[in-house]
């Protein structure tokens, strides 16, 4: 059995989808970022950089006691191995399937983040910060659009790399991108959108969705964070 901490964002629904495909059992833990549940002692020992998600797997592959992980792309590459699936055993389709994992990690996520974060929720709009992001998200945008030129999936079989980029595009009205500008990017949306096992985690996010991922009172908990909190 997994436990999963867990709240219904882009970097959640990554492992909600992940899940559902393996057909593995999991509990969810919600972890209410706008109530501050993740400054809380027991989240903390799981995910000392206080976000989620994070799993703690009481069957690991290793067969010995229950072991934690944090970061959605780990967790990602943690379950592929365990499982032998979404993952290619071949080093040269490993890698770009973890070149294109990275990629949604260190690029795709961070700006688009940024993009919400400007767009959304800041206080003051911040013209040069909303332009910044929103090109950047655009250029990011238009790579990916290349790379599936001529292929169904990010890197030809359905992969974690497809499970962690997909929760990402799913908002752009938001990030203020229009998918028309972008086909082949807009028909591999359509075919992730479809999936039986995506819908499903979707669903399962579904009794905290109808609240706002971030509330007014959250805003100054996650927004104004230093090391001294
Ligand atoms: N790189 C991390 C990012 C995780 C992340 O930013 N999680 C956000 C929600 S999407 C969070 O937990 N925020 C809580 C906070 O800012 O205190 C990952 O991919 O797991």
């Amino acid at each position: 059995m997994i436990d999963l901490h867990y709240w219904p964002t882009p970097n959640g629904h990554k492992i909600t989808i992940f899940l559902e495909e393996a057909g593995l059992e999991y509990d969810i833990h919600p972890v209410d970022i706008s109530a501050g549940d993740q400054f809380k002692p027991s989240f903390l020992a799981i995910s000392p950089n206080n976000r989620m998600p994070a799993i703690v797997d009481h069957a690991p592959a290793t067969g010995g006691a229950s072991l934690s992980v944090f970061e959605s792309g780990a967790i990602l590459l943690y379950l592929a191995e365990k499982t032998g699936r979404f993952l290619p055993a071949d080093p040269q389709a490993r890698i770009n399937v973890i070149q294109w994992l990275m990629w949604q990690m260190g690029g795709l996520g961070p700006m688009a983040g940024q993009n919400h974060h400007f767009v959304k929720y800041a206080p003051e709009k911040v013209p040069y910060a909303i332009q910044r992001y929103v090109n950047e998200t655009n250029r990011l945008y238009g790579v990916l659009n290349k790379q599936l030129g001529g292929r169904d999936w990010v890197v030809d079989d359905y992969s974690i790399a497809d499970m962690a980029i997909y929760p990402w595009v799913v908002p752009h009205e938001t990030q203020q991108q229009n998918l028309d500008d972008f086909p082949n990017l807009k028909r591999w949306f359509s075919a992730m959108q479809s999936r039986p096992a995506v819908v499903r985690a979707y669903e399962k996010g579904a009794p905290w969705s109808s609240r706002p991922a971030v509330t007014e009172e959250g805003k100054s908990l996650l927004f104004g964070q230093t090391a001294n909190r």
